[in-house]
């Protein structure tokens, strides 16, 4: 197990939920799947668009902050690069901003999210998502802590600087990196004086 379990983790096989609000209704017929930015095509997407993207399926793992890691999920969902690829990223993107229907949002690099192990993700160990885990669709970051998985995923936002979401405003790490222990943001400066 040495070399999948990052520091300070301890592994669970449950799959524990967190969110810092509600779990916000879904209404498939009002439901957009939006890019914006920096981008050639903004996308609009309706629910029955969505579903008919083509899907991969990816075995990755999952770090929450707090602590827990949950080792070889299935994911089934749509490949991040093939969004990316469809809306026409334009080349001075250098990050993007998340934002779900709970108002949530959480920010990541963009060459981070085209790894071949980022999925706009649909189904989860052969089922439907569950609304608690996000359902019927949220981002999935393996390698990054789990709160910048963002759940119930509406819009995708490229950007030409970094902007910080809900939680790296609110003293988490902005590049939260589990095998670096980037867990607070005060690790930042701490990294800048070094
Ligand atoms: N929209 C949204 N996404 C979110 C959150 C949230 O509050 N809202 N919480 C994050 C946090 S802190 C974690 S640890 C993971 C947890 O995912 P899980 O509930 O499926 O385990 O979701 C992340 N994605
Ligand atoms: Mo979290």
């Amino acid at each position: 197990m040495t070399g999948r379990v990052p520091p300070g983790q301890y592994l669970t096989k449950k799959f524990p939920v967190l969110h810092y609000s509600h779990v916000p209704a879904f209404d498939a017929e009002r439901y957009r799947l939006w890019t914006r930015g920096c981008v050639d095509r903004p996308l609009s997407l309706s629910w029955t668009e969505v579903l008919a993207l083509p899907r991969i399926e990816d075995v990755s793992d999952f770090h929450c902050v707090t602590t827990w890691s949950r080792l070889d999920n299935r994911w089934e969902g749509i490949s991040f690069r093939q969004v990316a690829e469809r809306t026409g990223v334009r080349p001075e993107a250098t990050h993007v901003l998340l934002h779900c229907l709970d108002e949530y949002t959480t920010n990541l690099p963009l060459r981070t999210l085209m790894d071949d192990d980022v999925l706009v993700a649909l189904r989860h160990e052969g089922e439907a998502l569950p609304a608690e885990h996000g359902g019927p669709i949220r981002l999935v970051v393996p390698k990054i802590y789990a709160w910048k998985s963002a759940k119930w995923l509406t819009g995708i936002e490229f950007l030409e600087a970094d902007r910080r979401g809900f939680w790296e405003e609110r003293g988490y790490h902005n590049r939260a990196d589990p095998w670096r222990d980037e867990r607070y943001s005060w690790q930042e400066q701490e990294e800048e004086g070094k």
